[in-house]
């Protein structure tokens, strides 16, 4: 996949360029139906499949103290979109100058002229452009005059235990809530962290004999504090662990932490970006009154983690 992330850079339009365009946050089922969209249509014409997306998230610009968590951040989101197969992803950098586009001038300059725009797949919602003006009807107005098709893509749907509609918003909800195993359904895969490993407290391999890798987050979603049942992806190389989010409400520091103890594996990897896979919750965080209960109590998690992690 040609990843282009600057506008400057395109010479000349795309041949047959097929487009779709969103934030894609979560890379979910949905948004893989669009690109799926996408790719059939561009084999049709002989065409180049192109994913836009724009970079940061538009609402981090237009409403900086608004700031929603991603479920992706755009290196993983890039990685995602290529494994769907797209050839080619236009990263947009968004400013206020780009969002003062108008819907009219987006397609024409934009769309059109410079990426040689001949098919656009959008969602049953989809809006765009200087206060949203552009939207389906919009497209469809435009499309005679530019010569480009529109495909509305049908709005995916779980089945009847899921009866809500996929969408990042909802995803975000299900990671917030720790339902691991709904986010998944709708993510196509499990829901995934990257940070890099930090030096902890120096507490769990001492006191407590269970060394855990502390992870720094930045911007990414984190889940609800608790246990849970995870892989991991450190140094090329998988695992299974267990990881802890929250205060170690038995300890008085208070102290917020992701981290993660990591089945068969005693290295020191400080400095290393490491990829957790979140499977299943355990259970809630709990103030101990012992450190030996405390222990005996992870010792079960680990158990536990294990059991899931195999069946
Ligand atoms: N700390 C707590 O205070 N309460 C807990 O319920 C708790 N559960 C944990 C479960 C696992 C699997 C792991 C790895 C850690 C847990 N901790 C818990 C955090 C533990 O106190 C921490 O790893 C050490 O204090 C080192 O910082
Ligand atoms: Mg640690």
């Amino acid at each position: 996949m040609k990843i282009i992330d600057n506008l400057e850079k395109i010479h000349t339009p795309f041949t047959n360029a097929v487009i779709t365009i969103g934030n894609f946050d979560g890379v979910h089922i949905g948004h893989q139906a669009l690109f799926h969209e996408v790719i059939e249509t561009a084999e049709t014409i002989d065409g180049t499949s192109i994913a836009m997306t724009f970079e940061p998230h538009p609402i981090r610009v237009l409403k900086p103290n608004h700031h929603p968590p991603l479920i992706t951040l755009y290196e993983q989101k890039a990685e995602l979109i290529e494994r769907t197969g797209m050839d080619v992803l236009i990263c947009i950098p968004f400013t206020r100058e780009f969002a003062s586009l108008t819907a009219k001038d987006f397609i024409a300059d934009l769309l059109v002229r410079r990426i040689g725009m001949k098919a656009i797949v959008v969602g049953e919602d989809y809006s765009f452009g200087k206060n949203r003006e552009g939207n389906i009807e919009f497209l469809k107005a435009c499309s005679p005059e530019y010569d480009f098709k529109v495909i509305v893509a049908n709005w995916i749907w779980m089945n009847r235990t899921y009866a809500d509609r996929i969408s990042s918003t909802k995803i975000r909800e299900f990671v917030t809530d720790g339902k691991m195993i709904e986010a998944e359904k709708m993510l196509g895969r499990h829901y995934q962290i990257r940070g890099k490993v930090v030096i902890g407290r120096d507490r769990g391999g001492k006191v407590l004999g269970i060394p855990t890798a502390n992870i720094n987050l930045h911007d990414e979603l984190c889940p609800k504090t608790g246990i849970y049942a995870v892989t991991l992806e450190c140094s090329g190389k998988q695992y299974n662990g267990v990881a802890n989010i929250g205060y170690s409400p038995t300890f008085k520091d208070h102290q917020f932490t992701v981290e993660v103890h990591i089945f068969g594996f005693d290295d020191t990897i400080y400095g290393e970006i490491i990829r957790v896979n979140f499977i299943q919750r355990i259970r809630d965080e709990k103030k101990f009154s012992s450190i030996s209960d405390l222990i005996a109590q992870i010792k079960q998690d680990i158990a536990n983690a294990r059991e899931i992690l195999t069946t």
